[in-house]
């Protein structure tokens, strides 16, 4: 069993990204300029979106945050979203989900900017990526793409089952790997909470991602030898015996499928720091989009 180690790969990328930079900056090119809506103050968002400043500054990127208050509008946010659309200086930006109940998702962000959504939450971008055009992918799918390919994992023909349809992963997941292309050509199975028999099509399985976000849902009796798995589920579970009081748990009971498992991510360390690096080189892909354009 090998561990498919998502903080090692995404440390890589960010060396590359960074000496991307430099080059940049040696040229006296501008600088990629990163900007994250936060509204509240959920505990994982802001984690999320620490992250993601803090990997900014790590590669050199310029970063803003713009933190509102929970009790923000619609139309406030919505306003926010036009200033960034509209200042040059910033190259793309990202919405953190999930916003509060008041809050219509989908009309957010679809105020943004095709040219600079970075999280490829468009529908333009959806679009784009449906029809094998250019666009920016989804921070996670295109994670787990890159971690599969550097680990040089065989998917052309292979049954992928992807567990979970929703709009942020399972879903382009889903359309991504049976696309013509590295990490893709695969066979793709999509199952979810009203599947029938979902053991028996795990069981079938040659690579399985699971997104689903229950913790350790996936157990090493609905798995195959020499499974390929990708956990992406990341869980707060109450845990006194932690200082913080909870503990990260993946959507698959680790102990158990990773004796079968020829590869499989670890949860914390698997796809999630994957997802921060990539949103990175989104953002470095619309800085140099914005030179060639304009
Ligand atoms: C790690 C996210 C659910 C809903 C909204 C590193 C992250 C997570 C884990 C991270 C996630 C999950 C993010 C690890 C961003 C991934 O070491 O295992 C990084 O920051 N993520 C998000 O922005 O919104 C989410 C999950």
């Amino acid at each position: 069993m090998t561990i498919l180690d998502g903080k090692k790969i995404s440390s890589d990328i960010k060396n590359e990204i960074a000496d991307q930079v430099k080059i940049m900056k040696s040229k006296g090119e501008k600088v990629p300029h990163l900007a994250a809506v936060l509204v509240g103050t959920d505990g994982a968002s802001m984690t999320y979106v620490g992250a993601k400043v803090k990997a900014c500054e790590l590669v050199g990127f310029e970063s803003t945050l713009i933190d509102l208050p929970e009790k923000t509008t619609e139309d406030e946010l919505l306003n926010h979203i036009y200033k960034l659309n509209n200042d040059s200086g910033i190259d793309g930006f990202i919405v953190q989900l999930p916003l509060p109940k008041h809050i219509d998702d989908q009309k957010v962000l679809m105020a943004i900017d095709p040219d600079k959504d970075v999280d490829g939450f468009h529908p333009t971008n959806v679009g784009r990526m449906t029809l094998d055009l250019p666009t920016f992918l989804p921070a996670t799918p295109f994670g787990i793409l890159e971690l599969l390919e550097r680990y040089n994992i065989e998917t052309s023909g292979k049954n992928v089952v992807v567990m979970g349809r929703s709009h942020i992963v399972g879903r382009p997941m889903s359309i991504l790997m049976s696309q013509k292309r590295k990490a893709g050509n695969a066979t793709v199975t999509v199952v979810h909470s009203r599947t029938n028999n979902l053991a028996e099509i795990t069981r079938g399985a040659d690579i399985i991602v699971a997104a689903i976000g229950i913790s350790e849902f996936l157990k090493a009796d609905m798995v195959k030898d020499g499974v390929v798995v990708i956990d992406v589920g990341i869980t707060r579970v109450p845990d006194e015996t932690k200082t913080r009081g909870y503990r990260l748990a993946g959507d698959v009971e680790f102990e158990g499928v990773s004796k079968k498992a020829s590869f499989i991510t670890p949860v914390p360390g698997g796809v999630g720091p994957m997802t921060i690096a990539m949103l990175l080189k989104n953002t470095l892909l619309a800085r140099e989009r914005q030179n060639t354009a304009k």
